[in-house]
């Protein structure tokens, strides 16, 4: 059986070595032509700390004509499965699915496929897309009808950037199927690298399944990121009040931070809203929302509170920022909070210097970024900067003393022992 992968992105790529590693012959099809080139010489675009995924690639490689790429569509003609994995972003200003990739992806496959394919739809969409954007976009562009020459799965990816090839092998999965029938030859096809319990419901329930779980940890990261705000207000520490909370059963608080950032949780609960029917209005899952997009100006607010405090403004500062990748110890930094972060400042008359071991552009030296620094803010939870090196190396090459820190890297008695005028989300311990 051959298996078309149309979108070499973080979830294409790595669904399509397994598939190719279960033994299908895979044909990953993309139109960006330096990724295919940097595959072709054997390169990973992206990905290098991906446990497993380059050697996952080198053996899938050392099998010859296992796996291809192309930016040929013609070459995907005698595919007998086609998994599509594009992005799908929302628009800033609608929140509503641009579907542009998507749609892309659709007419390609409607162009090129033969009778009795089984298309499958790994990207995020909003509930009802299968019915009213993938089916219909397939029987325009193939002229061909579903059920009777083609069929057509929802299976959303459950994938977390660092820890790709565990989740896809292991991680529950949700199939959705028009037919029970259709169903079960998805199932058995995911069976051949996916360990975990594959479930077959309807198009909706996967859809709404994917963007729901999505949205629920985000109104639970709000709920951390307002109770945080509380406790500020109150001078009382979050850490210990939700220790306190957690000693009641079925209790569980996620950390509160300088932002939500990613490929998933800014835009699923969007995805889950987008095709209700006025005037169902999701509000508590839309204000978790601003309030998660609003963490950076609160880390602007504490910024100018501390400069404040000692008469000062941020106009014509050194501002020193660590981190810029979405979330800890990945390169990944799509949707990144300190990019909203940046503007803010900038906006404010800072000069901000940013630092990030992991993503291109900003892996400069920590030193150099630190040195004359008026002011430093930690934006992500990189292990680097919790070395207790870190904060003496900041004592000795600042110019100021102002330490905002977004993500708990710091110790507020360790950082105010050592003179610094400390503030933390959340933090009084
Ligand atoms: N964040 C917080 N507080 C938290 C947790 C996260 O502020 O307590 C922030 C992170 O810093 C980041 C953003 O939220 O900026 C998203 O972090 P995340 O841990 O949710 O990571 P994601 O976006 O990669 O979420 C993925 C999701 N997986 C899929 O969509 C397949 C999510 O469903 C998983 O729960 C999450 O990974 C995970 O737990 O690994």
């Amino acid at each position: 059986m051959k298996i078309a992968v149309v979108g070499l992105g973080y979830v294409g790529l790595p669904t399509a070595l397994l598939f190719a590693k279960s033994g299908f012959q895979v044909i990953g099809f993309d139109t960006d032509s330096q990724k295919l080139k940097t595959l072709k010489i054997g390169k990973l675009p992206f990905g290098e700390n991906e446990p497993g995924l380059f050697d996952l690639f080198l053996s899938v490689k050392r099998r010859k004509n296992q796996f291809h790429v192309t930016d040929d569509r013609s070459s995907l003609a005698d595919s007998d499965v086609f998994l599509i994995a594009v992005d799908t972003p929302i628009d800033q200003k609608t929140k509503k699915p641009t579907y542009t990739s998507l749609k892309s992806a659709l007419e390609t496959v409607g162009q090129v496929m033969k009778v009795g394919v089984n298309i499958i739809v790994e990207s995020t969409i909003a509930p009802l897309t299968m019915e009213k954007v993938v089916i219909p976009a397939l029987e325009q562009s193939s002229k061909r009808k579903i059920g009777q020459d083609f069929s057509v799965l929802h299976c959303p990816e459950r994938i977390t950037p660092g820890k790709t090839l565990h989740n896809l092998m292991y991680l529950d999965r949700v199939i959705g199927a028009a037919t029970e029938r259709e169903g079960r030859i998805g199932k058995k096809l995911y069976q051949s690298f996916c360990k975990g319990r594959i479930d077959i419901v309807s198009f909706r329930t996967a859809e709404v399944v994917k963007t729901a779980e999505n949205a629920q940890r985000d109104v639970e990261i709000a709920f951390a990121n307002e109770l945080a705000q509380v406790c500020d207000a109150y001078d009382v520490d979050f850490s210990s009040v939700r220790e306190l909370i957690e000693r009641m059963p079925n209790r569980s608080l996620l950390n509160p931070g300088a932002g939500v950032g990613g490929h998933c949780l800014p835009k699923d609960s969007w995805l889950l809203r987008a095709n209700l029917p006025t005037p169902v209005e999701p509000s508590l899952i839309t204000t978790a929302r601003s309030m998660n997009d609003a963490m950076p100006s609160y880390i602007s607010a504490l910024l100018k509170d501390a400069f404040r405090s000692i008469h000062q403004t941020v106009r014509g500062k050194k501002i020193a920022v660590l981190g810029y990748a979405y979330r800890e110890d990945t390169d990944d930094s799509r949707m990144s909070p300190t990019e909203t972060l940046h503007k803010l400042l900038k906006r404010n008359g800072a000069t901000v210097s940013i630092h990030d071991p992991y993503v291109k552009g900003f892996e400069r030296d920590l030193h150099r970024v630190l040195k004359g620094a008026h002011a430093v803010i930690s934006m992500v939870g990189h292990s680097v900067y919790k070395q207790p090196s870190v904060l003496r190396q900041m004592k000795t090459l600042m110019r100021g003393n102002v330490l905002i820190d977004g993500r708990h890297v710091f110790s507020r008695t360790k950082a105010e022992k050592l003179g610094f005028i400390f503030r933390g989300i959340g933090q009084h311990e």
